[in-house]
């Protein structure tokens, strides 16, 4: 095949511009052939990836990896799940008389991303801010749980033919609990995000109750909140307590539609963080939602359908872990331009699509975290790999958060 005759290096380049004469060996004939391409494109990151460690801070000695979910060991991931019940058996920090539904640790974090939903989606802070919400979880699953391992992550098109069978989803007892129960005839979801008109989705193979693997009988305090056609807010508009059980519509077709291994390979591709976000959050108010909001809505059901309260299915954190992976790789092949590069598009500015018009963000505004832990700024965490790997809250985000694993 000619493809071979292409240097790593050779493909890298083609990646990173249009005009590489390889780029020609990189179009897809079939599926087959663009997961190939999408690994051997990864297999290229990875080695400038390890040519680069020791320039600027981590090295391969205290460097750490997150990995993909079906591939820890059972043990690792039973570690993984109780970890995740730990924090949600422990009480919140949440004052009382801030939300009333805040009952747990794991609430805090729901609480959080309730409150800055708005100003936190389709967003310059976007990925900055859910990159240190993820990298606050893990370090919560690890400090205050025992938990030895980092967060795992959903490896999206691996599972995309059939969702709800992946070591994820399968409901046995190292996944993350089973789908919802098959509710026959159900239809899909019609979501209404703000300021646009509602999207009618396709329907999973779920719909009801979750009732198997360790999140069966997991019970949901906050919400809902809002995004969903015909799903009126819970008590205190979602913020009180209103204990019910996890729902999910687990199922293929919004997997196979927006995150898929053509979707990961136009994710590596495209050529600047404006065009990324395009494609990897979508186009505001339309049905082209991308691969963020594909997963969440593979995941659905509630709180996992409500943009608001999503993080509170624990499943919300290793679809955040895919995207945090992806967009690590895409700076890591042209990291000197990558890891500072702010959008500059309709989703660059500090309100949700530009709407109503505001300043684009900077790297000097915070990344608040509420009563989830600490705060800090969009440039603090915008590399994974710099800094001196030791100490201090910058250099937590870069010695943990590095995606390259397995
Ligand atoms: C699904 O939608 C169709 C068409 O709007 C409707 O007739 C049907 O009753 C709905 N099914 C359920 C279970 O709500
Ligand atoms: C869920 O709760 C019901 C009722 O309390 C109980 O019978 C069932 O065994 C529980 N399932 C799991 C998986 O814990
Ligand atoms: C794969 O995803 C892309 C968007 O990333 C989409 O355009 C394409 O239609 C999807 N493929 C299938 C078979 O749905
Ligand atoms: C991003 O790349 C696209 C080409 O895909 C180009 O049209 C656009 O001008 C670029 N944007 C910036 C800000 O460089
Ligand atoms: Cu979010």
């Amino acid at each position: 095949m000619r493809i071979f005759a292409c240097t790593n290096a050779a493909i890298l380049a083609a990646v990173l511009s249009e005009t590489v004469s390889c780029t020609s060996l990189l179009k897809p004939r079939s599926n087959g052939d663009v997961k190939v391409e999408v690994y051997r494109i990864i297999d290229t990151i990875k080695e400038k990836h390890r040519g680069a460690l020791g320039n600027d801070g981590c090295t391969s000695e205290n460097i750490v990896y997150r990995r993909e979910y079906g591939s820890l060991s059972e043990s690792e991931r039973l570690d993984y799940v109780n970890a995740v019940k730990c924090l949600q058996a422990l009480p919140a920090r949440t004052p009382a008389g801030v939300s009333d539904g805040t009952r747990t640790r794991y609430d805090d974090f729901v609480l959080t991303h309730i409150q800055h939903t708005l100003d936190i989606h389709f967003t310059g802070n976007f990925q900055h801010w859910h990159r240190w919400f993820v990298y606050l979880y893990e370090k919560a699953l690890r400090d205050e749980c025992g938990y030895k391992g980092y967060q795992p992550y959903w490896d999206w098109p691996k599972y995309a033919d059939a969702p709800q069978d992946s070591p994820i989803f399968n409901g046995d007892p190292y996944s993350l609990g089973g789908n919802g129960e098959y509710i026959p005839g159900h239809n899909g979801t019609i979501i209404q995000p703000p300021g646009s008109g509602p999207v009618q989705l396709p329907p999973g193979l779920g719909g009801g109750y979750v009732k198997t693997g360790p999140f069966a009988n997991m019970t949901v305090n906050l919400g809902p909140v809002g995004g969903i056609a015909g799903v009126e807010p819970g008590p205190d508009g979602g913020l009180g307590y209103n204990p019910r059980g996890l729902k999910r519509d687990v199922g293929p077709a919004l997997n196979q539609r927006y995150a898929n291994y053509t979707t990961i390979l136009g994710l590596l591709r495209k050529p600047n963080i404006t065009d990324y976000r395009i494609l990897s959050e979508g186009v505001a108010g339309t049905a082209e939602i991308g691969p963020h909001g594909g997963g969440h809505y593979v995941i659905n059901g509630d709180p996992g359908g409500d943009l608001y309260i999503s993080p509170g299915d624990p499943a919300f954190w290793v679809h955040h872990g895919m995207m945090d992976r992806m967009w690590a790789l895409w700076q890591a092949m042209d990291p000197e331009t990558r890891n500072t590069q702010m959008d500059d598009g309709i989703y660059g500015h500090i309100t949700w699509a530009n709407d109503p018009v505001s300043r684009l963000a900077s790297p000097d505004d915070v990344i608040d975290m509420g009563y989830a832990g600490p705060s800090t700024t969009i440039g603090k965490v915008a590399s994974t790999t710099s800094g001196s790997c030791a100490t201090s809250t910058i250099n937590a985000v870069i010695r943990h958060p590095s995606h390259w694993g397995v």
